[in-house]
Protein backbone atom coordinates (compact mmCIF):
# COMPACT_ATOMS: atom_id res chain seq x y z
CA UNK A 1 0.00 0.00 0.00
CA UNK A 2 1.66 3.46 -0.98
CA UNK A 3 0.26 6.55 1.09
CA UNK A 4 0.53 10.77 -0.54
CA UNK A 5 2.22 12.55 1.54
CA UNK A 6 3.84 15.97 1.48
CA UNK A 7 7.29 17.32 2.60
CA UNK A 8 8.29 21.14 3.80
CA UNK A 9 11.59 22.00 2.76
CA UNK A 10 14.07 24.68 3.89
CA UNK A 11 17.49 26.09 4.12
CA UNK A 12 19.33 29.39 4.75
CA UNK A 13 22.60 28.48 4.91
CA UNK A 14 25.19 26.97 2.38
CA UNK A 15 23.46 27.94 -0.64
CA UNK A 16 20.15 26.88 -0.10
CA UNK A 17 18.87 26.41 -3.54
CA UNK A 18 21.34 23.57 -3.87
CA UNK A 19 20.74 22.38 -0.90
CA UNK A 20 17.08 22.04 -2.14
CA UNK A 21 17.98 20.96 -5.00
CA UNK A 22 19.53 18.08 -3.12
CA UNK A 23 17.38 17.00 -1.00
CA UNK A 24 14.55 16.63 -4.15
CA UNK A 25 17.20 14.50 -5.88
CA UNK A 26 17.46 12.26 -2.58
CA UNK A 27 14.07 12.02 -1.94
CA UNK A 28 13.20 10.89 -5.14
CA UNK A 29 15.76 7.99 -4.86
CA UNK A 30 14.33 6.70 -1.23
CA UNK A 31 12.86 3.13 -1.31
CA UNK A 32 9.84 2.37 -2.61
CA UNK A 33 9.47 6.03 -2.99
CA UNK A 34 8.66 8.42 -5.99
CA UNK A 35 8.42 12.14 -6.40
CA UNK A 36 4.95 12.78 -7.83
CA UNK A 37 5.81 17.24 -7.97
CA UNK A 38 7.49 19.53 -6.24
CA UNK A 39 6.82 23.37 -6.08
CA UNK A 40 8.77 26.60 -7.08
CA UNK A 41 11.36 27.52 -4.46
CA UNK A 42 10.05 30.68 -2.45
CA UNK A 43 12.43 33.06 -0.71
CA UNK A 44 10.78 34.05 2.75
CA UNK A 45 11.79 36.14 6.17
CA UNK A 46 13.12 34.31 9.11
CA UNK A 47 10.28 33.22 10.79
CA UNK A 48 11.36 33.09 14.54
CA UNK A 49 15.07 34.73 15.29
CA UNK A 50 15.67 37.90 12.69
CA UNK A 51 19.63 37.80 12.93
CA UNK A 52 19.92 35.06 10.57
CA UNK A 53 19.82 34.71 6.58
CA UNK A 54 16.26 35.01 4.78
CA UNK A 55 14.90 31.00 3.70
CA UNK A 56 14.35 28.95 1.20
CA UNK A 57 11.32 27.20 1.21
CA UNK A 58 9.60 24.47 -1.08
CA UNK A 59 7.63 21.79 -1.07
CA UNK A 60 7.80 18.21 -2.79
CA UNK A 61 4.79 15.99 -3.02
CA UNK A 62 5.98 12.11 -2.81
CA UNK A 63 3.77 8.64 -2.97
CA UNK A 64 5.46 6.55 -0.57
CA UNK A 65 5.75 2.69 0.66
CA UNK A 66 7.27 3.20 3.86
CA UNK A 67 5.34 3.89 6.93
CA UNK A 68 5.49 7.05 8.52
CA UNK A 69 8.17 6.83 10.99
CA UNK A 70 10.31 5.08 8.70
CA UNK A 71 9.79 7.97 6.29
CA UNK A 72 10.89 10.64 8.97
CA UNK A 73 13.83 8.20 9.76
CA UNK A 74 15.39 8.96 6.60
CA UNK A 75 14.51 12.39 5.88
CA UNK A 76 16.99 12.90 8.80
CA UNK A 77 19.49 11.40 7.65
CA UNK A 78 19.48 13.34 4.25
CA UNK A 79 19.69 16.26 6.83
CA UNK A 80 21.94 14.77 8.08
CA UNK A 81 24.54 14.26 4.85
CA UNK A 82 23.95 17.89 4.45
CA UNK A 83 25.62 18.54 8.08
CA UNK A 84 22.45 19.50 9.32
CA UNK A 85 23.64 20.34 12.68
CA UNK A 86 20.33 21.12 15.63
CA UNK A 87 21.65 24.36 17.38
CA UNK A 88 19.25 27.16 18.67
CA UNK A 89 15.47 26.39 18.06
CA UNK A 90 14.40 28.22 14.97
CA UNK A 91 17.52 29.09 14.43
CA UNK A 92 19.59 28.63 10.95
CA UNK A 93 19.77 25.31 9.31
CA UNK A 94 21.49 23.95 6.16
CA UNK A 95 18.74 21.29 5.58
CA UNK A 96 14.99 21.46 7.50
CA UNK A 97 12.56 18.46 5.87
CA UNK A 98 9.30 18.09 7.78
CA UNK A 99 6.36 15.63 6.99
CA UNK A 100 3.39 18.24 6.64
CA UNK A 101 0.78 15.19 5.57
CA UNK A 102 0.79 11.77 5.14
CA UNK A 103 -2.70 10.51 3.42
CA UNK A 104 -4.72 11.73 5.77
CA UNK A 105 -3.47 9.83 9.11
CA UNK A 106 -3.08 11.66 12.20
CA UNK A 107 -0.13 11.06 14.20
CA UNK A 108 0.75 12.37 17.66
CA UNK A 109 4.19 10.55 18.99
CA UNK A 110 6.71 11.74 20.96
CA UNK A 111 8.86 12.40 17.38
CA UNK A 112 6.16 12.98 14.96
CA UNK A 113 3.48 15.17 14.39
CA UNK A 114 1.19 14.78 11.65
CA UNK A 115 -0.22 17.20 10.23
CA UNK A 116 2.68 19.73 10.94
CA UNK A 117 1.56 21.92 13.81
CA UNK A 118 3.47 25.10 12.04
CA UNK A 119 1.37 23.89 8.77
CA UNK A 120 -1.67 26.03 8.89
CA UNK A 121 -0.16 29.34 9.58
CA UNK A 122 2.88 29.34 7.57
CA UNK A 123 2.50 31.24 4.65
CA UNK A 124 6.41 29.54 3.01
CA UNK A 125 4.50 26.30 3.12
CA UNK A 126 1.08 27.10 2.45
CA UNK A 127 1.58 29.03 -0.69
CA UNK A 128 3.94 26.31 -2.51
CA UNK A 129 1.53 23.49 -1.25
CA UNK A 130 -1.27 25.33 -2.65
CA UNK A 131 0.80 25.91 -6.07
CA UNK A 132 1.13 22.05 -6.48
CA UNK A 133 -2.46 21.13 -4.95
CA UNK A 134 -4.58 23.88 -4.50
CA UNK A 135 -7.75 21.22 -4.30
CA UNK A 136 -6.37 20.36 -0.74
CA UNK A 137 -8.51 18.97 1.56
CA UNK A 138 -6.93 18.23 5.33
CA UNK A 139 -7.74 15.55 7.69
CA UNK A 140 -9.68 17.93 9.91
CA UNK A 141 -12.32 18.71 6.53
CA UNK A 142 -10.94 22.70 6.35
CA UNK A 143 -9.69 23.32 2.70
CA UNK A 144 -6.04 24.89 2.16
CA UNK A 145 -7.81 27.20 -0.19
CA UNK A 146 -9.60 28.74 2.03
CA UNK A 147 -6.74 29.12 4.58
CA UNK A 148 -4.49 30.95 1.98
CA UNK A 149 -7.14 33.10 1.75
CA UNK A 150 -6.39 34.30 5.18
CA UNK A 151 -2.98 34.13 4.90
CA UNK A 152 -1.47 37.12 3.82
CA UNK A 153 1.96 36.48 1.79
CA UNK A 154 4.29 39.25 3.30
CA UNK A 155 7.88 38.45 2.85
CA UNK A 156 7.37 35.77 0.44
CA UNK A 157 8.63 35.88 -2.98
CA UNK A 158 8.26 32.75 -5.67
CA UNK A 159 11.45 32.11 -7.08
CA UNK A 160 11.14 32.52 -11.51
CA UNK A 161 13.62 28.97 -11.70
CA UNK A 162 14.69 27.09 -9.26
N1 LIG B 1 8.98 16.16 14.48
C1 LIG B 1 7.71 16.12 14.96
N2 LIG B 1 6.82 16.13 13.96
C2 LIG B 1 7.54 16.19 12.81
C3 LIG B 1 7.16 16.23 11.42
N3 LIG B 1 5.88 16.24 11.05
N4 LIG B 1 8.16 16.28 10.50
C4 LIG B 1 10.16 16.14 15.34
C5 LIG B 1 9.47 16.30 10.87
N5 LIG B 1 9.89 16.25 12.18
C6 LIG B 1 8.92 16.20 13.13
O1 LIG B 1 12.89 19.02 14.61
C7 LIG B 1 12.71 18.60 15.93
C8 LIG B 1 11.96 17.29 15.97
O2 LIG B 1 10.68 17.45 15.43
C9 LIG B 1 12.54 16.14 15.19
O3 LIG B 1 13.50 15.45 15.90
C10 LIG B 1 11.32 15.26 14.90
O4 LIG B 1 11.31 14.09 15.68
P1 LIG B 1 14.21 19.77 14.19
O5 LIG B 1 14.12 20.07 12.73
O6 LIG B 1 15.37 18.98 14.64
O7 LIG B 1 14.23 21.04 15.17
P2 LIG B 1 13.65 22.48 15.21
O8 LIG B 1 14.36 23.33 14.26
O9 LIG B 1 13.69 22.95 16.62
O10 LIG B 1 12.16 22.33 14.88
P3 LIG B 1 11.38 22.40 13.54
O11 LIG B 1 9.98 22.02 13.89
O12 LIG B 1 11.95 21.70 12.38
O13 LIG B 1 11.52 23.90 13.24
P4 LIG B 1 10.47 24.66 12.45
O14 LIG B 1 9.30 24.90 13.33
O15 LIG B 1 10.25 24.02 11.14
O16 LIG B 1 11.20 26.02 12.27
N6 LIG B 1 11.60 30.75 8.61
C11 LIG B 1 11.32 30.64 7.30
N7 LIG B 1 11.03 31.73 6.57
N8 LIG B 1 11.33 29.40 6.69
C12 LIG B 1 11.61 28.25 7.39
O17 LIG B 1 11.62 27.17 6.79
N9 LIG B 1 12.11 27.27 9.55
C13 LIG B 1 12.35 27.36 10.83
C14 LIG B 1 12.43 26.14 11.61
C15 LIG B 1 12.43 28.67 11.50
N10 LIG B 1 12.15 29.79 10.66
C16 LIG B 1 11.87 29.64 9.35
C17 LIG B 1 11.87 28.35 8.78
MG1 LIG C 1 12.36 19.86 11.19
Amino acid sequence: MSTRCYVALGSNLQQPNLQLDFAIKAMSGLDATRLISQSSYYRSRPMGPQDQPDYLNAVAELETGLEAEALLDRLQAIEMEQGRERTRHWGPRTLDLDILLFGDEVIDSERLKVPHPGLFQRNFVLYPLHEIRPGLIFPDGQSLAELIENCPADGLARMESE
